[in-house]
């Protein structure tokens, strides 16, 4: 299927920050190349300095989710160059790179470094981060995601997808000001800001950065609202995410209005969660009425690459689920530090 000029073997890319690919090389070996369970790969954000990122712990288990407060830690642009990009761009899938700034100046000189690179496909505008004091302004509010767009978008003739923050008053105003002002597609949603307390110490809020980041199955459903309310909105193609577990969620995010379904939280949980959902998407009888607002119809996009995708998970177990990993992966979140057993 055609993503914005982009080739996409099947509709289930990742969510930006959810699957670290260079570490999952490591892990499983070239196994992962020859089963990548994406079909294109955005990454992490990148800002235009190094970052740190936010104090820890960083994780919070939720029943039906979790809250991340990572707070944006990567090389820099200077570093991602040098050291990511070389790698990122011999995954076997189009590259999407997630970028960030403070001001319009910022955003630009990123959209206009990764724009000349023949590596990146597209560029993904993260104007919804819930976990910097400003990461949210630029894309809260339909003005100001109209202006950033003006200010960057003559940098580039790649794809420009803008990353919708649920936590405004009305996403789909912002979006629409993006399609209006040059945005090649949008995507949502980002997480929801939430807070935990420390499970032994009341009053004390459990995250470094005292709020987060909502993600996973319990946000589904207002995910799919968004969508809706967005596809209602604007014809440019809609990357819908939100606690995409399995083929039949993904069935339902392009039901709701998505062209492409993005796949996060589940993915720390089960690393071919995106491959397991492209199957289990192109199992669905594809005549259910699936009637996507632009771009290619995803019913014909999903009848297309069945095929493709039932041979990826036919060798799934026999390869890449087989293959040691070469370092140790944690099957799940053990790293939040909520004492198992605790009641939540
Ligand atoms: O790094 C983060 O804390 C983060 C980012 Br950039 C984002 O866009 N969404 C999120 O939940 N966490």
């Amino acid at each position: 299927m055609n993503f914005c000029g982009i080739e996409l073997a099947h509709p289930i890319i990742n969510a930006s920050g959810t699957f670290d690919a260079i570490a999952a090389w490591r892990a499983f070996g070239d196994a992962l190349l020859r089963h990548f369970p994406f079909a294109a790969f955005v990454s992490k954000t990148v800002t235009v300095e190094p970052r740190e990122g936010n104090p820890p712990p960083r994780l919070y288990e939720l029943p039906g989710g979790m809250l991340n407060s990572i707070g944006l830690p990567n090389k820099g642009l200077e570093g991602y160059l040098a050291h990511d990009l070389p790698e990122l761009a011999r995954l076997p899938v189009p590259l999407i790179v997630n970028v960030m700034g403070f001001t319009h100046e910022q955003v630009a000189t990123l959209v206009e470094a990764f724009g000349d690179r023949d590596e990146v496909a597209g560029l993904e505008l993260n104007v919804s981060c819930p976990n910097v004091e400003t990461g949210m302004i630029m894309g809260a509010d339909p003005h100001e995601t109209g202006a950033l767009l003006d200010a960057v978008r003559p940098h580039t003739r790649k794809p420009l997808i803008v990353k919708l923050t649920p936590n405004c008053t009305s996403p789909a105003d912002v979006a629409a000001a993006a399609e209006a002002h040059g945005a090649d597609a949008v995507s949502l949603v980002n997480t929801l800001r939430g807070m935990a307390f420390h499970p032994r110490r009341p009053s004390e809020p459990w995250l470094g950065g005292g709020t987060g980041g909502m993600s996973g199955p319990a946000i589904r459903a207002i995910a799919l609202a968004q969508v809706a309310e967005v596809r209602a909105r604007v014809g440019i193609p809609i990357v819908g995410m939100g606690g995409v577990q399995n083929g039949r969620h993904a069935h339902d995010m392009l039901a709701a209005g998505a062209d492409v379904v993005a796949v996060g939280t589940e993915s720390f949980r089960d690393p071919l969660a995106g491959a397991r959902v492209a199957a289990e998407l192109a199992e669905i009888p594809a005549n259910r009425g699936i009637s996507t607002g632009s771009g290619p119809s995803a019913r014909k996009a999903l009848a297309h690459n069945a095929k493709k995708v039932l041979q990826i998970r036919d060798t799934l177990s026999t390869d890449l689920q087989a293959s040691r990993p070469q370092v140790e992966v944690q099957p799940n979140w053990g790293t939040s530090g909520c004492p198992r057993g605790f009641q939540m």
